[in-house]
């Protein structure tokens, strides 16, 4: 349990490395492309070269031979232009709105539609195998890499380097390293060909070394877990294997969109709250035809837009996408791509596209303002969690407002 802790720990950090808030932008991994001429070229670095030496005996502690340890540092240098992605910060975040039109653009659904054909077969096996749907496993994949469009042209091991060297998170990146060392050592992947963002994440659905070494499965049998080239079977199954490991319910959906009926206490919405679909319904609360939502489980009500966005009734399936992002956002447009992949419609409802996104310092000022009123948001960190919408919730019950916990502007320049 601990290593599964540990574990998703790591890749939690790693999804979330330039994010500020909830940032899900950083979700559609990897980059594109960069332009050959605005690549940085690795630069000598003699605390750098100091730093390899000094790692590689850590490295051979940790039981990397000498010999896979050389070949995988030859022609490795300070990647500047890893450090300045790091430094980017995000100020502005997107709206989820914002964020939903990108990931589950009309262009994404056919080709989320067109790979699914293509793939079917395997995708089928996969199914199977993992008892995961197919076009639950394709939504990753088109999220991660568009489909393996998008896998990321970085040299993982230099990145690594670079990023432990640096130090801003160096223990984690260093564990990293070590773990994409044991990887190379395994023989998955000769060193130069394992490529990946700039932080690391690999491959069709972006796999981190940790997650790699714990989940990644060989699919097709060649005795390699191969997520890195041009056959996706690998990566696709290692998705599935790890969204199983996490409780994955087969026939469960992520969610369903719902409306709630006038006079909804929205008291009743968030994570925490959870009732059976027949508890909701006795509520009021029905699926966008006007029924009853079937019973999949205890559910909880999300109103991630607050009570002028769409509503969505959230299974256990939902918290186990949450194992790739946390950011409820990245959850959403999974699901949502899934369900029009497999033929469903758009989101229904309308959202609140007037309001744009708090950028950051206005998050933390959102979050000092509160505590100084009483409203604690369990520290002041800039990002819109679980505490945080808890407190907006409060406040705006405090202070006779529809207590849907959405961080709006509106909200700031109240307490103001
Ligand atoms: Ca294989």
């Amino acid at each position: 349990m601990r290593a599964i802790v540990t574990i998703l720990a790591a890749l939690w950090a790693a999804t979330a490395t330039s994010s500020a808030a909830f940032a899900p932008e950083t979700s559609l991994r990897p980059e594109p492309r960069p332009d050959a001429s605005a690549v940085v070229r690795a630069s000598a670095n003699l605390g750098f070269d100091r730093w390899i030496a000094g790692f590689r005996g850590r490295a051979l502690a940790r039981g990397i031979r000498a010999d896979v340890f050389d070949a995988a540092f030859r022609g490795i240098g300070y990647n500047a232009d890893v450090i300045a992605r790091d430094r980017s910060q995000s100020e502005f975040t997107k709206t989820i709105w914002d964020y939903l039109d990108t990931a589950v653009s009309a262009t994404r659904v056919t080709n989320g539609r067109k790979a699914l054909a293509r793939h079917r077969r395997v995708l089928d096996r996969i199914e199977a195998t993992y008892g995961v749907e197919k076009e639950v496993v394709t939504a990753i994949w088109g999220l991660e890499s568009a489909y393996g469009t998008f896998r990321g042209t970085t040299p993982v091991i230099e990145a690594l380097a670079t990023l432990a060297y640096d130090g801003r998170r160096g223990r984690f990146f260093e564990g990293q390293l070590i773990d994409a060392l044991k990887i190379v050592q395994a023989g998955d992947i000769p060193p130069a060909a394992m490529t990946g963002s700039w932080a690391g994440a690999m491959g069709h659905t972006q796999f981190i070394p940790s997650s790699f070494l714990a989940y990644a499965v060989d699919f097709t049998g060649d005795g390699r877990r191969d997520i890195w080239g041009e056959d996706p079977t690998d990566a696709l199954a290692s998705t599935a294997a790890y969204l199983a490991r996490f409780g994955w319910t087969k026939g469960q959906p992520w969610g369903v969109e719902v409306t709630l009926p006038r006079g909804f206490d929205y008291a009743l919405t968030g994570e925490r709250i959870k009732k059976s679909p027949r508890d909701w319904a006795a509520l009021g609360v029905r699926d966008t035809a006007g029924r009853a939502v079937p019973n999949h489980g205890r559910a909880s009500i999300l109103v991630p837009a607050g009570a002028r966005g769409a509503a969505f009734m959230i299974f256990d399936n939902f918290h186990v996408i949450e194992r790739y992002n946390t950011a409820d956002a990245y959850v959403i447009a999974v699901g949502h791509l899934a369900d029009r992949i497999a033929g469903g419609g758009p989101i229904r409802a309308d959202w609140p596209r007037g309001d744009r996104a708090l950028m950051a310092a206005e998050r933390t000022e959102l979050q000092e303002r509160l505590t100084a009123a009483g409203f604690s948001t369990g520290g002041i960190d800039g990002r819109i969690g679980p505490k945080t919408i808890a407190a907006v919730r409060a406040y705006q019950r405090a202070n006779g407002l529809v207590p849907d916990g959405y961080a709006s502007l509106d909200i700031l320049k109240r307490l103001r």
